[in-house]
C-alpha cells in the first residue's frame, strides 16, 4: 500500500483546454484521476497553475503542474501508505506553503489527492464510494436529488445572451435511475420545443441548450412547458432551480447587479426581490449564488427573505473552503454549500467543509465544473457523503454522462 511511483500527464478537458491527469502506483496496483476546471471561478478559489506560455494552448498548458507532481510532490510522499489520506494531503499543503496553493498548483495537488484515494480503495478491494464512506464515517446512500442544468447561459453559453448561468429541472421522487429517466425525457421534449420555435439546440459547456431567449425568465417558461409535454406535473413531479452565478453580472464599481437580457439592474438590498418574484411564479426549490461572492449585505437580505422557503446555495461565496463556510454560518447567510473538489484542492479539506456543513444543517450539493473529463470521482463522493443534491450537468455530453452512468452502476451495487 506504499506509494512507489507517480506519473502526471497533460490531457485535455471537455472545453479543449489542458488539465492534469495523475497516476499513482503502489507496487503493481495503480489508479488514475484527472482534474476539472471552471469558467465562472470564484476569486477565493485555490489557484489552478497554468504555464502562461502563450506559444502553447494560449498560455493554458499545465506542464509545470505536471512537473510539480512528478518531482516535488513525489519526493515528499514517496513511501507513504496510500490510505493515509490526511497525511498525504497535509504533506502537500506544507510543501506548498501558500494560502491558495499557488506554488504547486491546486490542480497538481488535487490530482494526487484524488488518485491516492482511488488507489487506496483499489488496494483494499473496495468500490471508491465504499472506501470513502468507511474512511469518513458514513453509510453510503444514493438519495441525492439531481439538478439537471438543461438551459445554459452566462459564462457557459455567452452567445445565448442570458445573464443567468444555469436553469435546473429537479425531479422530486423515485430512485436515481428513475430521476435520470425523467430528466432525459424532459430534456428531449425541451429540444423538440426549441426546434419547433426555430431556436438553437446546440449545447453549452454543461450539455444544456443555449438558445437566445430574450429574457432570463423566458427560460423557466420553456422548462415548464417541456415538463408538461413530457407528461409530468409541474410543481409535483418536477420543481425548478437556478444557479444565477451572480458574481458574473455584479458590477463591483457600480455595486449593481446588471441583467442585460432583462434590461434591469438591482442593488444589494433589492436583488432578492427578483428571486422572490421568480420563486413565487416558477416554484423555485433552489437558488445558487443569488448574490456575488463578497456581497454579504445582499446575501443577508436574500437569506432573511427567502432562506425559510428555498435552498440557497453558496458556490463562489464559500468555494468549498471551511473558513469561508464558518464565516457564512456565523453571519447566517445561505443555507447550503456547493462542493467542488478543485475549488479547495484536497480531499481532506473538501471533507472538512462537508462535515462542518452537515453539522450546521447546511445542505450539501456535490458538483462538477463546467470543464470536466470522464473522471467520475464525484459520483462516488456524492454517495459516500450522502449529498442532498448533485449537480453534474444536463442530459448530454460524455463527460456529464460518465458521472450519471457511474451513479447507475452504484445504484445497482447498492
Ligand atoms: C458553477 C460551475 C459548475 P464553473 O458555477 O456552479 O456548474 O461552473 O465550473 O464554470 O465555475
Ligand atoms: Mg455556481
Amino acid at each position: 500500500m506504499k506509494i512507489s511511483k507517480i506519473q502526471a500527464l497533460e490531457v485535455l478537458d471537455s472545453r479543449g483546454n489542458p488539465t492534469v491527469q495523475t497516476t499513482i502506483w503502489a507496487g503493481e496496483i495503480k489508479a488514475t484521476a484527472s482534474v476539472p476546471s471552471g469558467a465562472s471561478t470564484g476569486v477565493h478559489e485555490a489557484l489552478e497553475l497554468r504555464d502562461g506560455d502563450k506559444k502553447r494552448y494560449n498560455g493554458k498548458g499545465v506542464l509545470k503542474a505536471c512537473k510539480n507532481v512528478e518531482t516535488k510532490i513525489f519526493a515528499a510522499i514517496k513511501g507513504m501508505d496510500v490510505s493515509h489520506q490526511e497525511k498525504i494531503d497535509n504533506t502537500m499543503l506544507e510543501l506548498d506553503g501558500t494560502e491558495n496553493k499557488s506554488k504547486l498548483g491546486a490542480n497538481a495537488i488535487l490530482s494526487v489527492s484524488m488518485a491516492a484515494a482511488r488507489l487506496a480503495a483499489k488496494c483494499q478491494k473496495l468500490e471508491l464510494y465504499e472506501y470513502l464512506a468507511q474512511a469518513y464515517g458514513y453509510t453510503p446512500k444514493l438519495t441525492s436529488k439531481p439538478l439537471f442544468n438543461v438551459i445554459n447561459g452566462g459564462a457557459h453559453a455567452v452567445s445565448s445572451g442570458l445573464d443567468v448561468q444555469e436553469f435546473f429541472i429537479i425531479p422530486q421522487s423515485g430512485k436515481f435511475s428513475e430521476k435520470l429517466r425523467m430528466g432525459a425525457e424532459v430534456y428531449h421534449c425541451l429540444k423538440k420545443l426549441l426546434d419547433a420555435k426555430g431556436l438553437a439546440t446546440g449545447v453549452g459547456d454543461e450539455g444544456g441548450f443555449a438558445p437566445t431567449l430574450g429574457s432570463n425568465e423566458a427560460a423557466f417558461k420553456y422548462l415548464i412547458e417541456a415538463i408538461k409535454n413530457a407528461g409530468y406535473v409541474f410543481g409535483k413531479d418536477f420543481k425548478l432551480g437556478t444557479d444565477a452565478a451572480a458574481s458574473e453580472f455584479f458590477d463591483k464599481k457600480k455595486s449593481l447587479y446588471i441583467l442585460k437580457a432583462d434590461k434591469k439592474s438591482y442593488n444589494s438590498s433589492q436583488i432578492y426581490k427578483m428571486y422572490k418574484a421568480w420563486l413565487d411564479k416558477y416554484h423555485l426549490e433552489l437558488i445558487e449564488d443569488g448574490c456575488a461572492e463578497d456581497d454579504i449585505v445582499g446575501w443577508k437580505f436574500l437569506t432573511q427573505e427567502l432562506g425559510h422557503k428555498a435552498v440557497l446555495v453558496g458556490d463562489d461565496l464559500f468555494v468549498t473552503n471551511l473558513v469561508r463556510l464558518q464565516m457564512g454560518v456565523t453571519q447566517k447567510i445561505a443555507n447550503s454549500i456547493l462542493i467542488k473538489v478543485n475549488q479547495i484542492g484536497t480531499l481532506t479539506e473538501t471533507l472538512s467543509a462537508i462535515k462542518f456543513a452537515q453539522k450546521n444543517k447546511y445542505k450539501v450539493v456535490v458538483s462538477h465544473r463546467s470543464a470536466e473529463t470522464n473522471d467520475d470521482f464525484i459520483a462516488d463522493l456524492s454517495v459516500a457523503v450522502n449529498a442532498d443534491y448533485i449537480k453534474m450537468g444536463s442530459l448530454s455530453r460524455g463527460e456529464r454522462m460518465a458521472k450519471y452512468n457511474r451513479l447507475l452502476e452504484i445504484e445497482n451495487l447498492l
